[in-house]
């Protein structure tokens, strides 16, 4: 819920954009863990977000990216006879035309069309949806797969780098400035017995085996508009980490959010479990939406992107429940903890999953 003082002046950023007909009330909206997030009614909705000034520290490269990727995307949604105002994100534009409103306070504001008649999950509700969220995700990829990756900028430097987000990892552990290692050494230890894989996706890339192709990055579940009529996934939003990666990323961000039997913050971890029904489902989708175009190699990572991406997220919560909360948004104490349970619970059941996880990516090719 966002405070008083910031719904006020995420109504008078309202007025800062160029939106048609009259516009109404203006609510806290989504799950997002990143952004503040407002829908504004009207004749007309919008999505309004306050975009996370510690985490974007360029928010006009954000905006160049996806006004770049966005109008794209909208030239092939025209050449298909699809609806390109529903189909892809519209940026609203300020009245002085830019794509950011800054306010008094030195906050940036962004507008989009709200996508309408449809709708995003947090949790998986129907195999179906997750079925086509999954034709859906690899075909933004296929989508993109002649955007100049080259004019990207990169928004959050290093942001798959496992490696990387390991070093940081670490130092948190031995920084630990709020005092919570202490009560955590069992969560620690399972990151670091298994730091052998922060290096693996990478390695591959050094070797020409993975190619970085213009990929999500951010491929959860509520990042999907779903439509409420036909059940496809009509909108990938988000875009804020559109940059060049790796495809197996984005199946594998999707099956730790999407195929795990219980949500990101379970705290009954026996609910947390791989569904393979799911892992299988998603695996067929994707590789429909990508149309061909992944490679032998990146079919065969697939299970290892599911395994890293969960095993970075876990690491990513830990980390930042060790450094006091100050990434990902929390709604209780502890969240982020629960979070890092979720994951290593998913990660471990992948290890006892591992074959069958195998089996299914080469039975679905
Ligand atoms: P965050 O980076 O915080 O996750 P998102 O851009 O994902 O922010 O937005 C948060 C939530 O707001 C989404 O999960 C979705 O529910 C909703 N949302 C965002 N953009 C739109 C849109 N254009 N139309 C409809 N819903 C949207
Ligand atoms: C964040 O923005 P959101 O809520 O869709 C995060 C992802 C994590 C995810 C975990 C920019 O996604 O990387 O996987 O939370 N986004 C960013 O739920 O850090
Ligand atoms: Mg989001």
């Amino acid at each position: 819920m966002a405070d008083t003082g910031l719904l006020e002046r995420a109504k008078e950023a309202v007025g800062r954009f160029c939106t048609e007909g009259t516009t109404g009330e203006v609510r806290s909206w989504g799950n997002g863990h990143i952004n503040d997030t407002f829908l504004v009614e009207g004749d007309t909705r919008y999505i309004l977000q306050r975009m996370n000034r510690s985490i974007f520290t360029k928010p006009w490269e954000v905006m160049e990216n996806i006004t770049g990727v966005t109008s794209f995307l909208k030239e092939k949604i025209k050449k298909a006879g699809g609806d390109e105002r529903r189909e892809t994100l519209t940026v609203i534009f300020s009245e002085n035309g830019k794509s950011i409103y800054e306010d008094n306070y030195g906050d940036n504001w962004r507008m989009y069309y709200m996508i309408e008649d449809a709708m995003c999950y947090d949790q998986v509700e129907s195999e179906q949806d997750f079925y086509e969220s999954a034709k859906a995700f690899g075909n933004f990829g296929h989508l993109l797969s002649d955007y100049p990756a080259e004019t990207l900028h990169e928004t959050i430097p290093g942001f798959h780098d496992t490696k990387a987000r390991y070093d940081v990892f670490v130092q948190a552990v031995e920084a630990d400035i709020c005092g919570r290692a202490e009560n955590v050494r069992r969560e620690i230890s399972f990151f670091m017995e298994r730091a052998d894989i922060t290096g693996v996706l990478k390695q591959l890339q050094t070797d020409g085996k993975l190619p970085l192709r213009v990929t999500h990055n951010d491929t959860k579940l509520n990042n999907i508009m779903m439509d409420k009529s036909t059940g496809k996934g009509i909108c990938v939003i988000d875009l804020d980490t559109v940059m060049p990666g790796l495809a197996v990323h984005d199946f594998g961000d999707s099956i730790r959010f999407g195929a795990s039997t219980g949500a990101e913050d379970e705290q009954n971890l026996s609910k947390v479990n791989l569904d393979l029904h799911l892992f299988e489902l998603y695996t067929k989708g994707f590789l429909e939406g990508c149309q061909g175009s992944l490679t032998k190699d990146e079919i065969t990572m697939l299970p290892m992107g599911a395994k890293v991406m969960t095993y970075e997220c876990g690491m990513r919560f830990l980390t930042d429940y060790l450094q006091g909360d100050t990434y990902f948004k929390i709604h209780r104490a502890g969240q982020n903890l629960d979070r890092c349970r979720t994951q290593m619970k998913l990660v471990a059941d992948m290890e006892a999953k591992w074959a069958q996880m195998e089996q299914i990516v080469s039975q679905a090719v």
